[in-house]
């Protein structure tokens, strides 16, 4: 039986007497969950342990160096194959970072989630929970001084090195997270198996053709099944068609932010190691760690056939050995791929796999010396050749080897460090120095002196007093510029002042026509200061944070609350040249309901989208709640439209939202035709309108929690309260990408 894959009925929580609860009876409820997870409380360490703190004190060397000595110890109870680990860490570290898409930033290696499910169990992690177990007593010896999330890569690229690459470099800084992300989309898939009923074509909307299907795969996803890192190793469907999967190859990898030449350094260089494992027929292995008894300890897949390892092995299905020497860097993948024939054949475990028939047995024995194999390949691999692309990069890299060996390891560098953001996250001694590259965001480093505290007074009201520059068109600037921010990859941000650049002063959340005016009245407060001084600049990175900064504080006078916002100078400008366009782009947001942009798509309702946002931006509920009723109360739609502005005096940083959203006198419909995205407010006696809103905005006086949350903000004894922590929430947002200052 099972543990964690059991229980009695979908409706019986095993705890505290079971029963039915809210989530049974009213599914389709907003979810809050993403607002509280990582919360404090669930972290062992405590908030104040500070990981860079703690690497600090940790002797990297002699890790490296405990995982040197690792990686050859082959252990008894899972013997390495080749009596080197390598190939399998190399593994480990690929499919921790691979399962990254650039299109909601999220996946990756930076959180240390192949600790939890459902990445724990996936089908194709496979066995990682064994090369997760063996790094244990190097995690254990070393404890919070290094993460999990580094161990898992940093174990990969170590044994890289130890096996004759030179990488490019390393950082650590990925700190761990202590429970499942509940942010990430997996998929909408009922079943891991592509074979399965349920699983194959969701996300594919209904498209079986493999030929046709790779641009229908939904967004953000990027592998072509529920379970797979990326694509299906036999070829699309488990259809062993090499063009075909090439598409799949193609289409995954781009999701992933590599192209083409990053492509096949990375499957050529990482199949230049190890083996696929595929000794025995699947019906001998047990259930997945979440599903395997309690007395397994979080082991799973549990394989009853003799030993049940070594020369047992069954992970894949597919039994290849790709190299000659499958523990030392070598151009010997691309030889075989390129000079030898391959035909259809079968694993022992039934699997479909590719073997040069006519070859020598020239390929080493894993575990018996003097047994040689013929070389194979998996569906996956002989696509490199068969498509006319991959096969052309393939065949410069196999006719110049150093050129093969610099592109895998920086294709392997950025494929660890693509999610880890600024470089002032990245911690260690091995970060390659030099210019960041593209992918990194670069924001160069400022040559001058910073705006102190006495130049933010001046500015601030020098701001306040241009011409075009108002309340409403300041917050929604510095909102722009600083909300593209998302955890999931660390980027986006103010920093760099990238809400000038393309593509961000293009999208329509941003309101381009607006933001011109904003960005020229800026310029012209920035070009005036710059004169004055020589030595001390400012950026326009600043002073669009500035700028709305005191926008705030002029409407919480207004309101005749006095408030000091909390501002941070430091940012400095970027330059078109150093914005990654073709990733960016996938920062534009769907829709945004702090400004009232946008509404609901495919999946999710307007008021998902903005649970989501307020997710990627790590607010917590009562920040998204407050945020929201402070940007009405500031009139700060992207579009100037007066949805939602529930207040006779906009402008002012009053509690007039929460207290006229939860006003009994005024009644809601929607506004015919607009799919129940907006919404008319009539004075409930007289019938005359009085107001219109959006989902975000009705949203908080309709969900319970949020009601409660809006219920505080909208009592008498909340003006200044709700003054105060609106200006903390809008801090935390201008500084999210401050690593800097943490
Ligand atoms: Fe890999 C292994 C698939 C990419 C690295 N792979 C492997 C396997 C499979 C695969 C199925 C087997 C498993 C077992 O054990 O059985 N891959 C794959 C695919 C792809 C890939 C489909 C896409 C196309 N890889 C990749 C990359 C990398 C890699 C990118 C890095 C860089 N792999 C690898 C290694 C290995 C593998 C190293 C071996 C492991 C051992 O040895 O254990």
């Amino acid at each position: 039986g099972s543990d964690f894959g059991r229980c009695l009925s979908k409706r019986l929580s095993k705890f505290a007497g079971g029963g039915s609860r809210s989530w049974d009876w009213w599914p389709c409820e907003l979810s809050l969950n993403v607002l509280r997870q990582n919360g404090k409380e669930s972290n062992p360490l405590g908030a104040d342990v500070i990981y860079a703190n703690e690497f600090a004190k940790l002797d990297f060397e002699q890790l490296k160096k405990d995982i040197t000595e690792m990686q050859t110890n082959s252990q008894d109870w899972w013997p390495a194959d080749f009596g080197n680990y390598g190939g399998f860490w190399i593994r480990l570290s690929w499919h921790n970072a691979g399962t990254y898409r650039a299109v909601d930033g999220r996946g990756g290696a930076g959180e240390g989630q192949q600790r939890f499910a459902p990445l724990n169990s996936w089908p194709d992690n496979q066995n990682l929970d064994k090369a997760r177990r063996l790094l244990w007593p190097i995690k254990q010896k070393y404890g919070s001084k290094i993460s999990w999330a580094d161990l898992f890569v940093l174990a990969g690229h170590t044994a890289l090195n130890n096996m004759g690459f030179p990488p490019h470099g390393f950082a650590a800084g990925r700190v761990d997270t202590w429970q499942a992300d509940e942010g990430i989309f997996w998929g909408a898939e009922t079943a891991m198996f592509p074979t399965e009923p349920g699983s194959n074509s969701v996300r594919y909307n209904g498209s079986t053709d493999i030929y046709a299907r790779a641009d229908t795969l939904e967004a953000p996803l990027a592998d072509t099944n529920m379970g797979l890192i990326y694509v299906d190793p036999e070829g699309p469907s488990g259809i062993p068609d090499p063009k075909a999967s090439a598409l799949d190859i193609r289409k995954t990898f781009t999701r992933m932010a590599m192209n083409d030449e990053e492509t096949v350094a990375l499957i050529a260089g990482g199949h230049a190691f190890g083996k696929t494992h595929g000794a025995v027929a699947g019906k001998y292995i047990g259930p997945e760690p979440n599903a395997a008894p309690i007395t397994e300890q979080q082991l799973g897949w549990k394989n009853h056939y003799k030993s049940g390892y070594a020369d047992n092995t069954y992970t894949s299905g597919l039994e290849v050995i790709w190299s000659e020497t499958p523990t030392k860097w070598a151009n010997h993948y691309l030889h075989s791929l390129l000079t030898r024939n391959f035909s259809h054949t079968n694993s022992p475990a039934g699997g479909h796999q590719w073997e040069c028939l006519g070859c020598n047995a020239s390929i080493p024995d894993p575990f018996k010396p003097n047994v040689w194999h013929r070389p194979r390949m998996m569906t996956s691999d002989i696509a490199l050749k068969e498509d006319p692309i991959y096969r052309n990069i393939s065949e410069t890299f196999y006719k110049d080897f150093n050129l093969f060996t610099e592109k895998f390891g920086l294709a392997w560098y950025k494929l660890l460090h693509r999610d880890m953001g600024p470089i002032t996250r990245y911690l260690g001694p091995d970060i390659p120095k030099g210019p960041l590259k593209l992918w990194q965001d670069p924001v160069p480093e400022a040559k001058y002196q910073m705006i102190d505290a006495n130049d933010t007074t001046s500015l601030k009201s020098e701001i306040l007093n241009t011409q075009g520059l108002n309340i409403s068109n300041l917050v929604t600037t510095a909102w722009g510029a600083a909300a593209s921010f998302r955890i999931s990859d660390k980027r986006g941000g103010a920093n760099g002042g990238r809400i000038q650049l393309e593509p961000q002063k293009r999208w329509a959340s941003n309101n381009p026509a607006r933001l011109q005016i904003v960005l020229n009245g800026l310029k012209s407060v920035q070009s005036k200061f710059n004169k004055a001084n020589s030595a001390k600049q400012v950026s326009l990175a600043d002073l669009v944070v500035l700028g709305g900064t005191a926008a705030v504080e002029a409407a919480a006078k207004a309101a005749g609350i006095n408030l000091a916002v909390r501002f941070t100078p430091g940012r400095n400008d970027t330059t078109q040249a150093l914005t990654d366009i073709s990733t960016f782009k996938y920062l534009k947001p769907i829709a945004d309901g702090f400004v009232n942009y946008g509404v609901g798509i495919g999946r999710s309702t307007t008021e998902e989208i903005l649970v989501d946002k307020a997710g990627l931006l790590t607010l917590s509920t009562p920040e998204m709640t407050v945020l929201v009723g402070g940007m009405r109360a500031l009139n700060a739609n992207y579009d100037g439209s007066s949805h939602g502005i529930l207040t006779s005096r906009p402008g002012q940083l009053t509690n007039d939202f929460f207290v006229n959203l939860l006003n009994i006198s005024t009644t809601w419909q929607p506004i015919a035709n607009t799919n129940q995205e907006f919404f008319q407010g009539n004075d409930r006696a007289s019938g005359q309108p009085l107001y219109t809103a959006t989902r975000s905005d009705l949203i908080l006086g309709s969900h319970p929690e949020l009601r409660a949350v809006s219920e505080v903000y909208g009592s008498a004894d909340a003006s200044e309260k709700f003054a105060k922590d609106f200006a903390s929430a809008w801090s935390k947002v201008m500084e999210l990408d401050r690593y800097d200052l943490k």
